[in-house]
Formats: C-alpha cells, sequence, structure tokens
C-alpha cells in the first residue's frame, strides 16, 4: 500500500536582513589583535598612522602589525582635527562615541579611546569575502551597501527552521570562519521588517520575527526605525504628534494621504502594518538604462516644440550621467512615447561605437523621433541606451555583458523599465 503522506506545508516566506557589526572598526581589529576589547573609534584622513606605527618610536624599527605595543597607538585626545566618527568598536560605544559624532565631542567622551583611519582597500576585500560566503549557502542575495544585505531564507535547507534561526546561525559561523568578523542577523516575513530585527541583537545577535509579533515587537518602536523614514518626515509625524510605529498604524490612510500624498501616505499605512512584498533582488549587470518622464499635460510635436525639445535634451543628459556615474557605455539608442490614447511605440537604432555622449544620444534620438508618426499628443516620453559595455574594451565583445536573469534591474536612480 502506497505510504500517505501529508500534503507539503506552504512554505512561509522568510527574508533575512544581515548586518556586519562595527564594519569598519571590526576590518581593523583584525590586524591589530591587540587592541580588541578596547574602545576604538575610526575616522580621519589617511593612513600615515600605519606607516608610523610600523616604523616604530625612533623612525626605524621594522615592527610588525601584531607587536606593535598598544601604547604606540594614537588616542583620540591628542587628535588634531575635525571630521567625524565613521564608526566604533562596542567598547566605545559604551562610553557614548558613535557615527557620525564630531571628534571633539568624542574625544571628551572618550578621552583614552585609539583612532584609527578607514582603509577601504581593505573594508571592500572584506566587503566581497564576506558576500561570497553568503551566496555559497543562499544563493539570493541583494546587495545593500559595504556592510548589509538581504537573503531570501524561504527555500534555503534550514531557512524555516526555528523561523530562520538555524540558517542565519550558519552564515554567521561561515562568515566567521572565512572573516575572523561578526554581523547580526534579522529573520522575518519581510524586508521591512528583516532591517529592523536585525539591529535587535546587536552585536553577534540573531533575531526572528514572525508576522503575529507586529504589535508586540514593532509597534513600540520609533518611526525613525522604518528604514525609508528619514529625519524629515520622522519630524512632521513628530509635530503631527506620532512618536510610534503602533501610532501610524492607528492612523486613517487617507489622514496620512493627505499630510504626505498619495504614494507616501499609503506607503507609511503598509509599512505600519509590517506589509511589504518586495523581492529580494539579486544584482546582475544592467542591459540597459533608460529615462522617461510623463508630463504634466498631453503636448504635441509641432504646437510644443520647444518645451517637448528641452524635455528631450535633458533626458538624454540624465542617461548619459547615469551611464559614466555607472561606468558604462551602450550602442543601442532608442525612444518611447506614450499617447494621448495610450498606445506606446518605441524605435531604436544601433552606432556602430558604444557612447555614453549626451550630443551623440541626443542626436541618435532625434534620428528615431523622426520614425514615428507625432499627429497625437503626447504623455510620456523616454530614452533608452542599451547594449551596454565597459568602456575601454580593446574587442567589442570583450567588455560585452551577461544579459541579466529574470531578476535584472537597471540600478537604482535610474528608470527600472525597459522599453
Ligand atoms: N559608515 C559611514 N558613515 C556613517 C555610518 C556608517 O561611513 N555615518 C560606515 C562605517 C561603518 C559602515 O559604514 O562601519 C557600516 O555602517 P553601520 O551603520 O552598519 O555601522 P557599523 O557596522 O559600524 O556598526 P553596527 O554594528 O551598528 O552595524
Ligand atoms: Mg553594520
Amino acid at each position: 500500500m502506497a505510504a500517505v503522506t501529508a500534503p507539503d506545508k506552504p512554505l512561509l516566506r522568510r527574508i533575512a536582513h544581515l548586518d556586519m557589526d562595527a564594519f569598519y572598526a571590526s576590518v581593523e581589529l583584525l590586524r591589530y589583535p591587540q587592541l580588541k576589547g578596547l574602545p576604538v573609534v575610526i575616522g580621519g584622513g589617511r593612513r600615515r598612522v600605519d606607516e608610523l606605527l610600523l616604523r616604530g618610536p625612533d623612525g626605524t624599527q621594522e615592527r610588525e602589525r601584531r607587536f606593535i605595543p598598544v601604547e604606540d597607538f594614537p588616542l583620540l585626545k591628542d587628535y588634531v582635527g575635525r571630521g567625524v566618527i565613521t564608526t566604533a568598536t562596542y567598547a566605545a560605544r559604551q562610553f557614548g562615541v558613535g557615527s557620525a559624532m564630531g571628534m571633539m565631542k568624542a574625544a571628551r567622551l572618550c578621552p583614552q579611546a585609539i583612532v584609527l583611519p578607514v582603509d577601504f582597500e581593505e573594508v571592500r576585500r572584506f566587503s566581497r569575502t564576506f558576500k561570497e560566503a553568503i551566496t555559497e549557502i543562499a544563493p539570493v542575495m541583494q546587495d545593500r551597501g559595504v556592510d548589509e544585505v538581504y537573503i531570501d531564507f524561504t527555500d534555503v535547507p534550514g531557512g524555516q527552521r526555528e523561523g530562520g534561526r538555524v540558517l542565519a546561525r550558519l552564515i554567521q559561523k561561515s562568515i566567521f570562519d572565512k572573516t575572523g568578523l561578526t554581523c547580526s542577523i534579522g529573520v522575518a516575513p519581510n524586508r521591512l521588517l528583516a532591517k529592523m530585527a536585525s539591529e535587535f541583537n546587536k552585536p553577534n545577535g540573531i533575531s526572528v520575527v514572525y508576522a503575529e509579533d507586529l504589535q508586540e515587537t514593532i509597534w513600540p518602536l520609533g518611526v525613525r526605525k522604518v528604514n525609508g523614514i528619514g529625519p524629515k518626515a520622522g519630524e512632521k509625524l513628530a509635530r503631527l504628534g506620532i512618536e510610534t510605529i503602533g501610532q501610524l498604524a492607528a492612523q486613517d490612510p487617507q489622514w496620512l494621504i493627505g499630510h504626505f500624498g498619495k504614494s507616501t501616505g499609503a506607503w507609511m499605512h503598509r509599512v505600519a502594518w509590517g506589509r511589504d512584498d518586495s523581492p529580494v533582488v539579486t544584482e546582475s549587470e544592467p542591459v540597459s538604462m533608460s529615462r522617461e518622464t510623463t508630463f504634466d499635460r498631453d503636448l504635441h510635436a509641432v504646437h510644443d516644440r520647444a518645451e517637448l525639445g528641452a524635455i528631450f535634451t535633458d533626458l538624454c543628459q540624465r542617461v548619459a550621467q547615469d551611464l559614466q556615474r555607472k561606468g558604462y557605455v551602450g550602442r543601442t539608442i532608442g525612444i518611447k512615447l506614450r499617447y494621448d490614447d495610450f498606445r506606446s511605440v518605441t524605435r531604436d537604432q544601433t552606432i556602430p561605437d558604444p557612447t555614453h555622449d549626451p550630443a551623440t544620444i541626443r542626436r541618435v534620438a532625434g534620428l528615431c523621433l523622426k520614425r514615428v508618426p507625432l499627429e497625437r499628443r503626447l504623455r510620456l516620453l523616454g530614452v533608452r541606451v542599451g547594449g551596454l559595455t565597459r568602456p575601454g574594451a580593446e574587442h567589442p565583445d570583450e567588455g560585452r555583458l551577461q544579459p541579466a536573469g529574470a531578476h535584472g534591474s537597471a540600478p537604482a536612480g535610474t528608470t527600472a523599465e525597459l522599453f
């Protein structure tokens, strides 16, 4: 007789947010382990400190980093110059010192703290290594900067056990084994809650949040804990008498929309109720970059020629800036139009040499525009550059990028919609 098996339970969506602990400072402690447990702050310019340390007090010795006596490290009380602290070890945070605090103020709070400059190259190297450790275990990872990522735990072995705690422990261990660094992880039903949860047990902590914890765990938090509610929105909410996420959740969405506009107001209501469907998007190289704009009123190619021309040029300049900022050039230049009856058309043209030059993009996009009917009024105009490569590739094919996969997206700051 065939065995009767229970139907598979549907998997709960489990999303993790992982954030490295005192990242820049922890990277320094790896090469100066004698500083472990001491208050250390990162700030100030250049890396001359290293050189001085290696040569010793009389300037002649060749010392190994890990044997440099603690007394030889520069102290915050002797620091001259302005600037702010980038981060501080947890030992230093006990004195009230932290990110973005002025060096002078920090020196008053904790004069005995050791101060070291940041080594960006080293930080980036460890950033790559810890992210590799993650993707070996859980492949769906979204980069959110040098020291934080989102990870989709849903389908990964261990990602459902104890709400994701089992997988989080495994990832922490793997990162520590490969780098010597600790991190904190929050696991929750979505990115919004995971991001908050990763802060609950810092450093070296794991915290698991379920949908039903909303009222008890999330609602007492201040509104600024929501990723996306910045200082300005926070102040405005405070003026309206809303301090906590729970208070935000209690507001009528229409009232929020009245104060913050349709999209922000509705979004605030959603996040206060812990709702967030945004996927964890694995980064891939963009296939194209585009900018588009919907006009305040429908424009006609002849009657509104000057206005339309200015918008068109501006779009081309923006795409060119996006390309330059992200370090791409492209060969296929295209336009998109949407008419007042909502029909859309696109045209593109491929040029021999890839470009990120606004004038070239404008010229070729102008040629594309000549190939579309322009009798009707227009609602929307867009400019796109595709066939992206990195500039300076000797062979046209050498810099060719892999097309983005199913999750491919244009980098932030560009219009993601392809046309
Ligand atoms: N950073 C920065 N400027 C800031 C804040 C942070 O340059 N105003 C840098 C230094 C941090 C790194 O980014 O080491 C990561 O930022 P976090 O906010 O995650 O801070 P830490 O990792 O240092 O500490 P925590 O343990 O609180 O995550
Ligand atoms: Mg961090």
